[in-house]
């Protein structure tokens, strides 16, 4: 049973001195085990988390977000954690949501957890917000079912889907992929559990806690990447009309014991949609 004591929270972090202690701050407050990933940051990120008790791993050139998770899950099974919490280092995700991830992972056993940026949508720009609808389409046709938000950073993998070995793509489009290779390899399913979105650039606002540097991600460059690359991969497997219907009949999944997510309709599992 996945608890605080027996998984890890891996976070990659890619020139995040602004915000990473805080965010590794919060992350040992709710689990004993962290470990950081520094992707070869000139900015002094592992400085500023020199002297907390964390795993420091240091790649010593950028490798990419999904060389950096790939890094971070193979440390957390040597030490044989039942599964892992993933979460930005830029302070996007608030470590005060894991115990409602592992409660969701409790409750939906052998799936992985997406906290879903469901919240405070309307902070989200539109543009990634249809970005990040469209990539949730596009991902459904590679999983078979429909999943909230698959491009949150913020996850709980069981340990059966961090052995995976073998799960292509680099960068962002790890993310996606990992999402595939599970459904398509051990028939895992996602489930997710509604977190706020959070989306400021550095100085847009006067409130330190609301500043964030701009995102890493390439709307143009990682969407083309993500597409081609499921794409490619719904024509090779075949049977389109087939996954279609299996979509359709597979709406999201979400955890939301207190019912607060019915008051967010444009994110209901949409059956109709
Ligand atoms: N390790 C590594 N991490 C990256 C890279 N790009 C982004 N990240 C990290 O991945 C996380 C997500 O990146 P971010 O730019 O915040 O993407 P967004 O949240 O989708 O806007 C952050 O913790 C980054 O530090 C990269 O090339 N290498
Ligand atoms: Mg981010």
């Amino acid at each position: 049973m996945p608890d605080r004591s027996s998984i890890a929270v891996v976070i990659p972090a890619l020139n995040e001195a602004l915000r990473l202690r805080g965010v590794v701050e919060g992350a040992l407050a709710e689990c004993p085990t962290v470990i950081v990933i520094d992707d070869g940051s000139d900015d002094g990120t592992a400085d500023t988390i020199a002297d907390l008790p964390v795993t420091l791993i240091r790649h010593e050139r950028r490798m990419g977000k999904g060389a950096s998770l790939r890094t971070g899950f193979a440390e957390a099974l040597r030490r044989g954690v039942t599964g892992v919490v993933t979460m930005d280092g830029d302070g996007q995700h608030a470590a005060s949501d894991i115990p409602r991830l592992l409660d969701a992972a409790r409750y939906h056993p052998r799936h992985i957890v997406i906290g879903a940026r469901l919240r405070k949508r309307e902070q989200q720009p539109t543009y990634r917000r249809l970005a990040n609808e469209f990539g949730d389409w596009g991902i459904a046709w590679g999983t078979g079912y429909r999943i909230a938000d698959t491009q949150s950073g913020q996850r709980y993998y069981p340990a059966e889907v961090l052995a995976l070995g073998d799960v292509p793509g680099e960068d962002f489009v790890y993310e996606a992929q990992i999402l595939i290779s599970a459904a398509r390899t051990l028939g895992t399913r996602c489930v997710s559990v509604p977190i706020e979105s959070r989306y400021a650039c550095v100085h847009a606002s006067d409130d330190p806690e609301q500043q964030f540097r701009a995102s890493h991600f390439k709307p143009l460059r990682d969407f083309s990447r993500i597409t081609s690359h499921i794409v490619g991969q719904v024509v090779a497997h075949g049977g389109m009309l087939e996954v279609y219907r299996r979509i359709r009949a597979n709406p999201p999944l979400i955890h939301d014991p207190d019912g607060e997510f019915a008051a967010y309709p444009s994110a209901q599992p949409a059956k109709t949609r």
